[in-house]
């Protein structure tokens, strides 16, 4: 009674920051021997239109005296074990309240991948559809399949919802988009929405390299034979030895010769370097326009995989239509920590909650918004009233009416000299802050480079970069109030370099009492070359001053009284990020002579005010 009591306060008043306080409730557990008795597992071969069938595991209540609703996951990832008598879904907590409560659950692997017949195509353009067209998407294969299920599986309710994370994220905006009349409720989690932009392969043009390079096998290859079960084998690997070594080693041209064409997406990527008319056919919010179904857009604010999606997937939604339920629920939270069986409370040195996150998020949020849509139990839950989104820093949920920070005041503070941060334009004349960006000696994006992609890079403090002669750093006064940091962030820098082109990383910091302590709030890295125009680069000219504004996706943090922000600048995050030659010619054919040093000039004065813009609540 205590959780409804407070949510209902939490509902009541907006802005008053308060943590969740689920309570634990005991009952029978959930194990394969439950699951066997209260559930028959069975394997389908759906047909699409075009007559490719995809294998789709449908788990049944035995009860056959009520009507149960189907829930839905399309997954590139399978859904071993395959057979029907062997299963692990009730390993996953996720699962937990729909088993419960009697669902029909479906899981389908999309064309092309693993049981499934057909071609795998990355991201295919979405297609507006025609109703009865030949034409196939994502968005035309959910359709025909909950066509089929409506049809074939019996005690159904005629509801259906679907809900994903990351690539199933993907689909699930691709379900919404279907337009099939019985999918009422949709779950996107962080859901790639733009692999140019911001979603797993580049960051505003700069190529997230160590986890693409690293994902690249699981990605559809060329040595796929058809339907099958067990994992492709990749020889050789992409990625031999020490990692930080190897991304030194080895340019982007040479990493193409080691993939050797078996990977049709790192064709597709190095032939696309610049956001051209290929990506933008694949961005999603382009099958946004016409939603009906109830949406809930679920992410994490330290997500290092789809960081973009979530918030440009709502943002979308809104904008072509404000009246629909489209919800945001947001926690401090890596990609999909929230759908996992930890308790996602904490990440790196910072612990957010003594609760249980992801208990909260399975048994107040995700659980109540399709109990609500798919068999009209309950209010909604607790993101029933639009965006309900964690603050870091004061380690609280805010819940509002909806993620608009235009309701927020824009503000700016400013880079100066001495690396200080102030709330007005500097006065001084031609000051700047300069060094020497190597790329033979990159800034590591953590202090271990040597194995896979550390999951709290994004919120780890910076000191152990702060020495170095090729990181600016910034820092403001002590703060004497709050500072509630809601939404986009953008640095407008003001920059020549002695070279045509070069990377700018923007970190925003939040230092402690004494400095005793630091979390990374946000960081990001645009490529200078896209600094007018995505789909048009244009060389720096040397020495020229130009503006340059880097995009660091949505924050939600509060910098607490008492507490300083610290902005730091540098041109490159190795190997996060692969290297620029910093010439104006192309990266995925640059030889390891083509890497030049560069002299990067930061400007903070009248004439070219450095800053970075943000919103406050
Ligand atoms: N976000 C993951 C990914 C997708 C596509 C390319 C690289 C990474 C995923 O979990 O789907």
């Amino acid at each position: 009674m205590k959780r409804y009591l407070l949510l209902i306060l939490l509902a009541s008043v907006a802005f008053i920051c308060a943590t969740a306080a689920p309570e634990t409730q005991t009952a029978e557990a959930i194990d394969a021997r439950w699951l066997k008795a209260h559930y028959t597992k069975s394997e389908y071969m759906i047909p699409m239109r075009d007559g490719v069938k995809l294998y789709t595991a449908v788990y049944t209540p035995k009860n056959k005296r009520t009507k149960h609703p189907i829930l839905m996951q399309r997954t590139p990832y399978g859904h071993s074990p395959y057979g029907k008598k062997s299963t692990n879904i009730w390993r996953n907590k996720i699962f937990e309240n729909y088993l419960r409560a009697e669902y029909i659950l479906v899981f389908q692997d999309t064309r092309g991948r693993w049981m499934s017949e057909g071609d795998f195509i990355n991201v295919p353009p979405y297609i507006e559809h025609k109703t009865g067209t030949k034409a196939i998407d994502e968005a035309s294969d959910t359709y025909d399949t909950v066509e089929w299920l409506l049809r074939k599986i019996k005690h159904h309710n005629g509801r259906v919802g679907v809900y994903g994370n990351s690539y199933c994220g993907y689909y699930a905006l691709m379900a919404a988009a279907s337009g099939h009349p019985a999918i009422v409720a949709v779950s996107p989690q962080a859901p790639m929405v733009d692999w140019w932009m911001g979603d797993d392969i580049h960051h505003n043009g700069a190529l997230a390299m160590l986890d693409i390079v690293s994902f690249l096998p699981a990605l559809g290859t060329t040595t796929r034979k058809g339907p099958t079960s067990e994992n492709e084998p990749f020889d050789p690997p992409i990625i031999e030895g020490e990692v930080g070594e190897f991304f030194m080693q080895n340019t982007l041209a040479d990493i193409t010769r080691k993939v050797d064409g078996r990977v049709p997406l790192w064709e597709d990527i190095i032939s696309h370097p610049d956001y051209d008319a290929w990506w933008q056919a694949r961005d999603a919010r382009r099958a946004l326009k016409r939603i009906t179904s109830a949406m809930l857009l679920v992410g994490g604010t330290f997500d290092a995989e789809d960081p973009y999606g979530v918030w440009e997937a709502y943002r979308t939604l809104k904008e072509y239509n404000p009246e629909l339920d489209c919800r945001l629920v947001v926690g401090p939270w890596t990609h999909g920590a929230w759908r996992g069986n930890g308790d996602a409370n904490r990440l790196g040195e910072v612990e957010f909650s003594e609760e249980s996150l992801s208990q909260f998020y399975r048994d107040e949020v995700e659980f109540p918004f399709f109990e609500q849509y798919l068999r009209d139990q309950g209010q909604g839950g607790a993101s029933a009233t639009g965006a309900l989104v964690f603050f870091t820093g004061e380690n609280c949920w805010r819940e509002m009416d909806e993620w608009n920070t235009e309701n927020y005041k824009e503000q700016r503070i400013y880079l100066t000299e001495d690396g200080a941060l102030q709330s007005e334009v500097s006065e001084l004349k031609n000051s700047y802050s300069s060094y020497i960006s190597d790329p033979s000696a990159p800034v590591p994006y953590y202090p271990d480079i040597a194995s896979r992609r550390k999951s709290d890079y994004l919120i780890r403090g910076q000191e152990f970069v702060e020495d170095r002669e090729d990181v600016l750093t910034f820092l403001s006064p002590v703060l004497s109030e709050d500072m509630i940091v809601a939404g986009g962030i953008t640095a407008e820098l003001f920059a020549s370099i002695s070279t045509t082109d070069a990377d700018f990383v923007v970190k925003l910091i939040d230092v402690g009492p004494n400095g005793e302590t630091e979390m990374m709030v946000r960081a990001n890295i645009m490529r200078g070359r896209y600094r007018n125009s995505f789909s048009e680069p244009e060389a720096f000219t040397p020495g020229k001053v130009e503006r340059i504004e880097v995009n660091l996706t949505d924050v939600a943090h509060t910098f607490l009284a008492g507490h300083r922000i610290k902005v730091q600048v540098q041109s490159s995050w190795f190997p996060l990020f692969d290297r620029n030659p910093q010439q104006f010619i192309d990266i995925y054919k640059a030889g390891k002579e083509d890497f030049i040093p560069s002299q990067i000039k930061i400007f903070h004065d009248a004439e070219h005010p450095s800053a970075i813009r943000f919103n406050v609540m």
